[in-house]
């Protein structure tokens, strides 16, 4: 590294964001563009795509949006196939893309375990799949995948998620043991409980204006005292997809605001 102050630089690399049409993929989105990249990124609705689009362009990011389910790989293979012809081999990928069902496990369908799996697990498989002989040829690669304290803990209605993002995690270390030595990083982040659209539920006023009890009890379970923002997630983001982080392989990055190291505050 000639100078120190491109250790965080991004300028010149393509980085493609999957589901980060809001919430925290479009925060580190817009993270890894104000680092200098190009920003590629994905997502399954039209009218998420127009909102998108225009959200970045009040940024002043030059987003380019592909509508594509991640769970489909003949859409992904042609979306990568584009984004190579047309702007350049993807050099950072984030699997962000995932959703959650909240079901007690007696009560949940085998077709919708299946689907939060295919999401939130086959998919990372799928897109990482298709940009790694890229990243290969080009002789460099970060993969980034978004795992989840449900990568560590399990929870009530949570069965499909925790599973799935238990598999990423070791799916992050395993695809970091197996191109390691074709220069391409791969690493998780592990966001806490952060305020998006998909936490919206837990968050919700009661009746009668009170906290709902899974925020109090997030809160209270949380040393930071409080949810985490999208933009929490900037700068760890940032940090995986540069060179700063050229000989981190395989770790999960909790950004959890310490809840995984604390037992809780007696009530
Ligand atoms: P979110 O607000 O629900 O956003 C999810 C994004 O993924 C949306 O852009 C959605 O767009 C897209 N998406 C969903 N399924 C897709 C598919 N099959 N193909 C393409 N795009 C798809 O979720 P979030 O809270 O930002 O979470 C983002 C990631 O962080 C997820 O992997 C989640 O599990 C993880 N995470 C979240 C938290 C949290 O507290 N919020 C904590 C830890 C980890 P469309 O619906 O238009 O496709
Ligand atoms: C839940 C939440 C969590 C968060 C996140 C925690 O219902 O428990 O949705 O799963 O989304 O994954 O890291």
């Amino acid at each position: 590294m000639e100078n120190r102050k491109d250790l965080f630089s991004l300028n010149g690399k393509v980085a493609l964001v999957t589901g980060a049409a809001y919430g925290i993929g479009y925060a580190m989105a817009k993270a890894l563009a104000d680092a200098g990249a190009k920003i590629v990124f994905n997502c399954r609705s039209e009218r998420h795509m127009e909102e998108a689009l225009a959200h970045y362009k009040e940024d002043g990011i030059e987003a380019k949006g592909y509508i594509c389910d991640v769970t489909h790989e003949d859409e992904v293979r042609a979306m990568v196939a584009d984004i190579e012809k047309s702007i350049g081999t993807v050099d950072i990928l984030v699997n962000n893309a995932g959703i959650i069902k909240r079901i007690p496990m007696h009560e949940m369908s085998a077709d919708e375990f299946r689907e939060v799996v295919d999401i939130d697990l086959n998919a990372p498989f799928i897109v990482s799949k298709a940009v790694i002989p890229g990243m290969i040829a080009k002789g460099h690669g970060k993969i980034i995948n978004v795992c989840s304290m449900m990568s560590e803990l399990g929870r009530e209605t949570v069965s499909a998620y925790a599973a799935a993002k238990g598999g990423l995690k070791m799916l992050t270390k395993n695809i970091a043991s197996e191109y390691g030595e074709y220069n391409i990083q791969c690493n998780g982040i592990g966001p806490g409980y952060i305020a998006t659209p998909q936490t919206a539920p837990l968050r919700e006023r009661q009746a009668d204006g009170s906290r709902h009890p899974f925020d109090s009890f997030i809160v209270a379970k949380t040393p930071a005292g409080r949810w985490g923002d999208p933009e929490d997630l900037a700068g760890p983001a940032v940090f995986l997809a540069s060179d700063a982080s050229n000989f981190v392989n395989g770790h999960i990055l909790y950004v959890d605001g310490g809840i995984l190291a604390y037992i809780g505050k007696q009530p």
